[in-house]
């Protein structure tokens, strides 16, 4: 079975590779599982940072060939987000930006291209087809700038010591994803159960593309746990539907507050950023169904 494509790039100095691991992390790569081997009795150290990418294509072509000084060419999504991140980091590194990056072009393949040369003679080139739709599953789906949304996010006091980690991982996720400072109001509930009454007067103000709920109940501590737990889910549920409004579900059922902590932030990553994250996604994904009809095809 066929499972990946390796394209090892040799890098001629140690202050190269870290120049390079630093200009792909800045492009939002996802690095792999690096490693460092020390010397060995048969030759030198050695060390491999891989970034990931979710597709990759071993092509030949036949007949007429971009015009580039690389073969890596690297397919992305917002070539002109690409292009700033690029340029930013180019200058700097070098404060030279200008020749080490070309300006984005049009391609014979009815797509847009750059390069950049972000070591002396290691150049990359980016892309991105035209239309998007090329090469993409025909979908519906949220996309995860916040440019131009509202939010509102209810955070519930009780357990304050995890809900505001989760609230700081939410405000990290919209701020993170465009969304600007005043159109993100925030109200603090005594505790959980009071989540679903905010959150529907919220809604109700129209003021809000979604809501945001953060709580925290521990079932070791809470008396009556699944009475209040249902009560608040049902009512955030109720409010969405009733509303048309998105709701992000961020309250957080757990059995001990060492498990409270893991998924505020300690080892479960942080569900105030993931719940965030999903008001996004269901705005975005709200208005397309709403909006627009999509773009003709090519
Ligand atoms: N609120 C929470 O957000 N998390 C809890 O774990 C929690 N446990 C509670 C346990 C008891 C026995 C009581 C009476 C309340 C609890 N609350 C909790 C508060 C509840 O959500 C609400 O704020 C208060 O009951 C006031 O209406």
């Amino acid at each position: 079975m066929i499972k990946g494509i390796t394209f090892i790039r040799p890098v001629h100095s140690p202050a190269h590779f870290e120049e390079l691991v630093s200009f792909f992390s800045a492009l939002g790569f996802e690095p792999g599982r690096g490693w460092d081997q020390p010397p060995t009795r048969e030759g030198a150290a050695s060390r491999g940072r891989p970034f990931l990418a979710p597709l990759a294509n071993l092509e030949f072509v036949d007949g007429a060939l971009p015009t580039l000084n690389t073969d890596l060419l690297i397919e992305v999504t917002a070539l002109d987000a690409v292009h700033h991140v690029a340029r930013q980091w180019l200058e700097a590194k070098t404060g030279a930006a200008k020749t080490l990056i070309t300006a984005i072009a049009d391609t014979h393949w009815k797509s847009r291209l750059f390069t950049a040369e972000p070591v002396p003679g290691f150049s990359v080139a980016f892309w991105e087809w035209q239309d998007p739709l090329r090469g993409k599953a025909i979908a519906l789906a949220g996309d995860l700038s916040a440019a131009d949304m509202s939010f509102a996010i209810v955070v519930a006091r009780w357990n304050a010591v995890i809900t505001e980690r989760l609230l700081q991982g939410a405000l990290d996720a919209l701020l993170r994803s465009g969304a600007k400072r005043h159109q993100i109001e925030i109200a603090h509930v005594p505790g959980s159960w009071e989540i679903p009454a905010a959150a529907r007067q919220l809604a109700e103000t129209h003021r809000f593309d979604a809501i945001v709920t953060l709580g925290c109940l521990i079932r070791g501590e809470t008396a009556h746990y699944e009475a209040i737990y249902n009560e608040v889910a049902r009512g955030i549920g109720q409010s969405q539907q009733e509303t048309g409004i998105p709701h992000s579900f961020g309250v957080l059922t757990c059995e001990t507050l060492e498990q409270a902590l893991d998924r505020a932030g300690l080892k479960s990553g942080n569900k105030g950023f993931e719940a965030a994250a999903a008001a996004i996604e269901m705005t975005s994904l709200h208005r397309k169904i709403d909006g627009k009809p999509p773009e003709p095809r090519a």
